[in-house]
């Protein structure tokens, strides 16, 4: 049976236009969700809209639209969409949580939590951050501020439906000992661990004091609290609450910040409705723009968007993962950008495409030569491996360790030292390897550059489609290059920037 993988991001707020940060994750979910494609795997890419909070609101109300909240919110979907369009994402759902659909799951999903007893009513009084929305103790506060936003909570008093978290908590402990691969990276474990042991308490999962959101079965006063909404959302586009295969999720891709959320909350959410756990969720971490927390307070929110006009879309994809160690910490800054451009694009992988089929027109006539054995040898299993444990930075390691190993390959051989002196055996050979190497190159940069890969495959004269149905691991096979074809040598795929 056709394997399935289903790959979801978080659900963000439209209070504002997508940053960075929010194409980060998103990228990364859709490097994924080639490389499976590619695998020949059935895939369901999830990412979308979280609009039932209060900071929405706000903004709609911010702009003039307190009337019309709903338009508010579709424009914003709008620009989210679009945003991942412009970027060639390839989700296969786009979930806005104010869709019938998701209200409707929602509503089912309580009352199965509310039938196995775990909803109950009780007073609530908390210090509330709207930013995060989400409670804080005093402990938690940095000078009485949030640690995040750095503002003032706001005091909540109120009647309140709670929510059993804590009678999950052993076999929430259990769950996490016993699948190490639960929560990626390894770093993270401990922090969730350390909270579901230590802090986790009863949450409260409504207001009563908010207009906007999805209200509680049964009692119209009241609103479902936007997380526990939000978290829905991975089953609402999965299909929930009609049967199929698709749940449970292969992947919750998240940042570091919502990790809480995903790993304590949700599985609890979900093992109280009956219904099995996501086999992974792994959290990214940060990163800062020129050495600065992004924030619109300091006006240096990158738009991807901008950046991908000024480069192109798999400039920014191959600058996002190679610079940033995928679990960690980083940083952002456009002279690293330029200066990867320059140095891996148009050094390293331009100048060897174009190179080589330069190189192949002169000596050839454009025309592939006769086979020879390469060396390739171990780069395919590292990559998988590489691929499968979401390493993406070692995937790409891998990739590039070929590239620079193809370029220093043609600096030993000197095909045209091998010309003068008529070493034409030698010279098909050298010219054969190359030409096959460029053809694996371009299947493991399929899932992060897309675009180039498409466009060093067609340069070798083979044609690719931009989804595949069937597995292409048949082309992985090292001589799959069939000798007599053309080339076709284009325009170079990175220009230099200055
Ligand atoms: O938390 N570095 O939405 P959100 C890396 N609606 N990643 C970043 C980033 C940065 N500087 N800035 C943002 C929410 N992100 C909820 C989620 S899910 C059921 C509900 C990314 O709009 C990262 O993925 O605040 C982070 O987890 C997410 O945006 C937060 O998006």
């Amino acid at each position: 049976m056709q394997k399935k993988f289903y790959v979801s991001t978080p659900i963000y707020y439209i209070n504002g236009k997508p940053s960075i940060g929010h194409a980060y994750t998103t990228i990364i979910a859709d490097v994924l969700a080639r490389y499976h494609r590619m695998l020949g795997e059935r895939v369901l890419f999830l990412t979308g809209t979280d609009e039932n909070s209060q900071k929405n609101v706000e903004a709609a109300a911010a702009v003039g639209k307190a009337g019309d909240i709903q338009g508010y919110l579709d424009e914003m979907a709008a620009i989210w969409e679009r945003t991942w369009d412009s970027l060639g994402l390839t989700h296969d759902r786009f979930i806005r949580t104010t869709e019938p659909a998701h209200r409707s799951a929602v509503g089912t999903f309580w009352k199965a939590v509310e039938a196995n007893g775990d909803i109950y009513q009780g007073a609530y009084e908390g210090l509330y951050c709207k930013g995060c929305e989400a409670f804080y103790s005093e402990a938690d506060l940095v000078e009485g501020k949030c640690p995040l936003h750095k503002t003032a909570p706001e005091t909540i008093k109120e009647k309140n439906y709670f929510f059993r978290l804590t009678k999950y908590r052993d076999v929430l402990l259990e769950h996490i000992g016993k699948h190490p691969e639960f929560i990626r990276p390894e770093s993270r474990r401990n922090e969730v661990l350390s909270y579901v042991r230590d802090f986790m308490t009863d949450i409260s999962i409504t207001r009563s004091s908010m207009k906007w959101g999805i209200p509680v079965p049964g009692d119209e006063s009241q609103r479902i609290y936007v997380w526990f909404d939000a978290l829905i959302n991975y089953l609402t586009g999965a299909g929930y609450p009609d049967a199929n295969d698709w749940w449970p999720c292969d992947l919750h891709l998240v940042g570091k910040d919502i990790i809480k959320f995903h790993c304590a909350l949700w599985p609890a959410m979900l093992l109280s409705a009956g219904l099995p756990l996501p086999a992974s969720v792994f959290a990214h971490g940060f990163f800062t723009v020129n050495g600065d927390k992004m924030s619109k307070s300091l006006g240096n929110v990158i738009d991807p968007v901008d950046i991908a006009n000024q480069y192109d879309n798999d400039t920014l994809r191959f600058f996002l993962i190679r610079e940033i160690m995928l679990g960690g910490d980083g940083d952002f800054s456009e002279a690293r950008l330029k200066e990867r451009y320059n140095g891996e694009l148009a050094n390293e992988l331009g100048n060897l495409v174009q190179r080589v089929l330069s190189m192949t027109e002169k000596y050839f006539d454009g025309r592939i030569p006769e086979r020879a054995e390469g060396f390739l040898a171990g780069a395919w299993p590292a990559y998988r491996l590489a691929m499968d444990e979401v390493r993406l930075n070692d995937a790409l390691d891998v990739v590039w360790s070929l590239v620079r190993q193809a370029n220093q390959y043609v600096e030993s051989q000197a095909p045209w030292k091998l010309a003068k002196l008529g070493e034409d055996k030698m010279l098909a050979d050298t010219m054969y390897v190359l030409l096959e190497t460029l053809r694996h190159i371009a299947w493991m940069l399929l899932p992060f550059m897309p675009l180039t890969s498409k466009r060093i495959l067609q340069s070798l004269n083979l044609t690719v489609a931009d989804e595949f149905s069937q597995s292409a691991e048949s082309a992985w096979v090292w001589g799959e290059l069939t000798p007599g074809g053309t080339i076709k040598k284009g325009e170079a795929l990175f220009p230099r920037k200055e």
